[in-house]
């Protein structure tokens, strides 16, 4: 894997969301000028296109909220592929899409670690756990299923592709949870997903509990992704989402996350998710996120572009 390439995948997958927009994501980071700001850092950027779903394999299931399974499956599956094959040749960057696109991204990833002899740790940034089963979604909204999926938790065979490699809860750090609902509450407290909610950000700053969970992967040898949802922050300073819950990350909470990923040097691949460029204010959701990757690539605070406002 050569660390000076990074590889953009374009994941525009909107069939996970309960509104249209998400797929308008992958332009919208290109004209917020994500490739520019990582040749900027020294990267030699690959842009490797959208990703294609393969052909829909119609599935019925019993529960009758459930939206679009069909396409979310065809979308795992071609993602876990995406994901596989670009982590042998750089640092992939996942362009969303809705958050339904990291049950291929991040099963892909830890096939990969698990080829090279390692386990996949993941940093979960988002107002929601995705905890949900195809058995329990109310919404049937399958953005919100994907970290059930990608644990191992039952009724997902035989609907969605895998996962091969399932993640341990136990190597999962959620940051930023303040909408939780009550059957993925039950989940949490039975497992053993590390939890840090918005109110212990609020009351012990975001760097003590990062800090900790990266030691911890660091001492185990881990491969580390990260998957940033557009709601992990404030709406505030990050309208262009669909699903906007008050009290999320401040900018500096979240740029701080991104500097001491950085840091750790175990990051090996990033989602970007839920943008929805038809809900932005011109552009500054993009910007914001765009600016959030650059400093999980490495630029340093006193290297930011001046910016007035
Ligand atoms: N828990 C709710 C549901 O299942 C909301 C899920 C929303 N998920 C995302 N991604 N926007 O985090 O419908
Ligand atoms: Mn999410
Ligand atoms: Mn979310
Ligand atoms: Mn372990």
């Amino acid at each position: 894997m050569d660390d000076r390439c990074c590889v953009l995948i374009g994941a525009p997958v909107e069939a996970g969301a309960g509104r249209r927009g998400c797929g308008m994501g992958p332009a919208a980071y290109a004209a917020a000028g994500l490739g520019e700001a990582l040749a900027e850092l020294g990267f030699a950027v690959e842009h490797r296109g959208d990703v294609v779903p393969g052909p829909l394999r119609t599935v019925d299931h019993p529960n009758p909220a459930i939206r679009n399974l069909a396409e979310v499956a065809a979308w795992t599956a071609a993602l876990d592929e995406a994901a596989f094959a670009a982590s042998r040749d750089g640092f992939p960057i996942f362009l969303g899409g809705d958050h339904s696109l990291s049950a291929g991204t991040i099963a892909g990833m830890s096939r990969r670690a698990a080829a090279e002899g390692r386990a996949l740790w993941v940093v979960w940034l988002d107002a929601h756990p995705d905890l949900h089963t195809l058995d329990s979604t109310e919404s049937g909204n399958l953005h919100g299923t994907p970290m059930a999926y990608l644990t191992g938790r039952p009724g997902f065979a035989g609907y969605m592709p895998g996962p091969d490699v399932p993640l341990k809860p136990e190597h999962v750090c959620m940051i930023g949870l303040r909408s939780v609902d009550p059957v993925e509450r039950r989940a949490l407290a039975a497992g053993h997903v590390e939890v840090h909610d918005m109110r212990s950000i609020d009351e012990r700053g975001i760097a003590a509990p990062l800090a900790a969970f990266l030691e911890r992967a660091a001492h185990a040898g881990a491969m580390l992704h990260v998957s940033l949802d557009v709601d992990f922050l404030d709406p505030g300073i990050a309208p262009g989402v669909g699903t906007t819950v008050p009290g999320g990350a401040t900018f500096r909470e979240a740029h701080l996350a991104m500097e001491m990923l950085r840091d750790s040097g175990l990051v090996r691949s990033l989602d970007l998710v839920e943008l929805n460029p038809f809900l932005d204010e011109r552009g500054r959701t993009a910007l914001l996120m765009v600016d959030l990757a650059a400093s999980l690539m490495g630029r340093r605070i006193l290297d930011r572009p001046t910016r007035s406002s």
